[in-house]
């Protein structure tokens, strides 16, 4: 299992609420948003991180969601080109922090376009979601990069699938040859190497958990999914990211670990 020892975040701004959703859940409380980002990083400290906190940038009102800027892979870093025109920007802004950590920055060129949340890494293997915000120039542009490092790609086409936004929305590597899996994602012949880990439909939002070292953080509030993840003997910790979900963000949007 790759471990990691750093992670990238960035504090929510005080117009988090202006960000693009699809989520019909209200406005996040900001107090409670920051409340709920500082117990995230706490809990990648916990992991064994040490986290790299960027103020917020209050030109991108979604720039929390930090993952879905960048992809940090084997041989460094690809600048991704987000599918959704308000949040580019975000790029030119995480480009000088990334930088410093990965000289040799490569990235994702028009009219491709890709999102991080698209992007789920089972050790050398990466599945690629083509969604609303991934599009196939983009998908294998990524591709090609992480061919020349030696790693294989599938792609996965979620645009006909109603409930998720991004791949990572319905899936996570938890380690161990083991994918958390939605039940609609769950058939595809890709997946059918792994162990699959399936979450509940009354629980489809907990697939978006994230495995950090020898513990796996994931949604409070989704008991059928941390039952069996125990069953599993696996370490996890629960954390509310209420607010986030407002914004149809979820736990592996913010951080970008390595
Ligand atoms: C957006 O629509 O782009 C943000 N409001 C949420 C992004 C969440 N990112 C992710 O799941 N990887």
């Amino acid at each position: 299992m790759t471990r990691f020892s750093k992670a990238i975040v960035r504090r929510p701004g005080v117009n988090f609420v202006e960000g693009v959703t699809t989520a019909k859940l209200g406005a996040p409380i900001f107090t409670k948003t920051q409340d709920q980002h500082e117990k995230y990083w706490r809990a990648l400290e916990v992991c064994g991180l040490k986290v790299v906190q960027l103020e917020a940038d209050e030109r991108f009102p979604d720039s929390t969601f930090v993952e879905d800027v960048a992809i940090l892979s084997p041989g460094g870093a690809i600048l991704t080109r987000p599918g959704a025109e308000s949040r580019r920007g975000e790029v030119a802004a995480l480009r000088p922090t990334l930088a410093g950590y990965f000289p040799a920055l490569r990235e994702i060129a028009p009219p491709g376009t890709l999102d991080g949340g698209d992007i789920c890494q089972a050790e050398s293997h990466f599945f690629i979601g083509v969604s609303k915000r991934t599009n196939p120039e983009g998908a294998g542009q990524l591709a090609d990069f992480l061919r020349q490092e030696g790693c294989t790609t599938d792609f996965i086409d979620i645009r006909s699938s109603k409930g998720i936004l991004h791949l990572k929305s319905g899936i996570a590597y938890l380690g161990d040859g083991r994918l958390a899996l939605i039940g609609e994602l769950a058939g595809r012949p890709e997946f059918a190497r792994y162990e699959r880990v399936l979450v509940d439909d009354s629980e489809s939002y907990a697939a978006n958990c994230v495995r950090v070292n020898d513990r796996v953080i994931l949604a409070a509030g989704y008991p059928k999914f941390e039952a069996r993840l125990r069953s599993l003997e696996v370490e996890v910790i629960p954390l509310d990211v209420s607010e986030f979900r407002k914004m149809d963000g979820g736990l592996s949007c913010l951080s970008l670990r390595f």
